[in-house]
């Protein structure tokens, strides 16, 4: 259907689409055009560029962590926010979604439940059928998914949870939500490089995920061009800036021998570690590029958080707008300059800002937060444009139709997902359904980044 939805402008394919899901006479005229799959339907790099189809491909896109949650097969999931979901951000023009896949059963305070991998080396088929439903629907409206498949953080499990299956320590002992000691929380989640046994799982992890064929529509993962990337993990950090430094040499050592084993894997499909750049390799650049320098990985990633770094107040953005909004475009810049110089595109594949005053209720402003928006779109926008490294980005995060039914706003198991993940107040980083000035800067940044040759 590539092609002939390509030619569409937002509501048009909107339209259609609607008319896909119903199944009527439009959708069998669509079906007669469906475009073979060859190697030019999947998403490749080209010097500092993705290609798609044979032109440059250049996305606005957004993290959808728990779009495979939805995805699973009744009171599992929630299929109809999903197909709901999946066509607004479509109509918006977004068109790459940044996806958690998989998940580890832990004891986490603020852990998401259920995992995907219910104990060590098994998984719970239902989720893993929530990727398959989430793959197909997006398949279906032309948008590619970037799949993570571990976290460095503790709201999936992660790393961490498997240095417990290694140790037999329980992840108690180093919950942030529980100590308040994030330095002990980073440690511990970065001796997960260096246990092999951790590594076995976590290859299996990796393995059970790429190696499936879709129950929905038969393809296998392999295969499918909706699937642009692999990445190692969620922001995967060497361990904590005061005393990560020893992890390093492992810890690049884990990033080559990953990504060499997806790409053996997946040969079609992209590799990416889902860093989030300097900030995260040790705070320093070289040593991100240092990370990034094998060619087992096709591009780079990086994440900007303004407020999470103290270049901006969580509790009121709009007070050093100006001078944080200056940091983060430097911090643009420096990364584009590196993927410049190693000759790999880049994607600012995490970017977010408190609501106003930093509430979480939908119904609060976003003043600040659109002019962030706005200025972080105007940069990848002109840098691309200059046909330097940049080549999309994701915003963090599509909160859709979620709602806390708490006064707290944390997240209980069975409450609706947002943006947000277990970890954080529901609603601090989230893009709701009804934020209309936001997915209207966005929808014109996509249409403007996908109109550059
Ligand atoms: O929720 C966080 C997530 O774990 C992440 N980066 C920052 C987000 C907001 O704090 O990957």
């Amino acid at each position: 259907m590539g092609r002939v939805l390509g030619a569409l402008g937002g509501m048009a394919l909107a339209c259609v689409l609607a008319a896909h899901a119903g199944g009527d006479a439009a959708a069998e005229v669509a079906e007669d055009v469906v475009a073979p799959v060859t190697m030019d339907s999947f998403v490749r790099v080209r010097g500092t560029h993705f290609v798609l189809e044979g032109k440059p491909y250049r996305f606005a896109g957004a993290n959808f962590w728990y779009g495979a949650y939805l995805g699973a097969p009744g009171e599992r999931g929630d299929r109809a926010r999903l197909v709901a979901e999946l066509d607004q951000l479509s109509a918006a023009g977004i068109d790459n979604l940044r996806v958690l896949a998989m998940s580890e059963a832990s004891g986490f305070k603020r852990g998401v439940r259920p995992a995907i991998m219910t104990a060590p080396g098994q998984y719970d088929e239902e989720l893993l059928q929530g990727i398959d439903f989430l793959l197909d629907e997006m398949g279906k409206r032309d948008m590619k998914a970037v799949l993570y498949l571990n976290n460095f953080w503790q709201w999936s499990g992660g790393m961490s949870q498997y240095v417990s299956w290694s140790t037999g320590e329980p992840v108690s002992m180093h919950d942030p939500d529980q100590t308040g000691d994030w330095n002990g929380f980073m440690q511990n989640s970065a001796r997960f490089y260096a246990f092999p046994g951790a590594q076995a799982l976590y290859r299996d992890a990796i393995t059970t995920v790429i190696t499936r064929t879709n129950t929905i529509n038969g393809k296998r993962y392999v295969d499918d061009p909706t699937v642009m990337s692999w990445q190692l993990a969620n922001e995967p950090r060497p361990g904590s800036d005061a005393d990560g430094h020893p992890n390093f040499p492992v810890f690049k050592q884990w990033v080559h021998e990953t990504a060499g084993y997806i790409r053996g894997l997946a040969p079609k499909q992209l590799v990416s570690t889902g860093s989030e750049g300097a900030w995260g390799t040790l705070r320093s650049d070289e040593l991100f590029y240092e990370a990034h320098d094998t060619p087992n990985v096709d591009y780079l990633t990086f994440h900007l958080w303004p407020s999470n770094w103290n270049w901006m107040d969580h509790h009121d953005p709009a007070a050093r707008l100006a001078s944080g909004t200056v940091q983060a475009m430097d911090y643009i810049d420096r990364h584009i300059g590196l993927a410049n110089r190693m000759g790999k595109p880049i994607v600012l594949s995490e970017f977010g800002l408190d609501r106003d005053k930093g509430a979480y209720a939908p119904a609060a402003g976003t003043e600040a937060r659109d002019a962030f928006y706005r200025a972080v779109y105007d940069r990848v926008y002109e840098r691309a444009k200059v046909g330097d490294a940049i080549a999309g980005s994701n915003f963090w995060a599509w909160g859709g139709r979620g709602r806390t039914p708490h006064a707290d706003a944390m997240w209980k198991s069975g409450d609706p997902f947002t943006g947000d993940p277990p970890q954080e107040a529901q609603g601090l980083f989230s893009l709701f359904d009804g934020d209309v000035s936001t997915l209207r800067i966005v929808s014109a940044h996509a249409r403007a980044i996908r109109a550059l040759e």
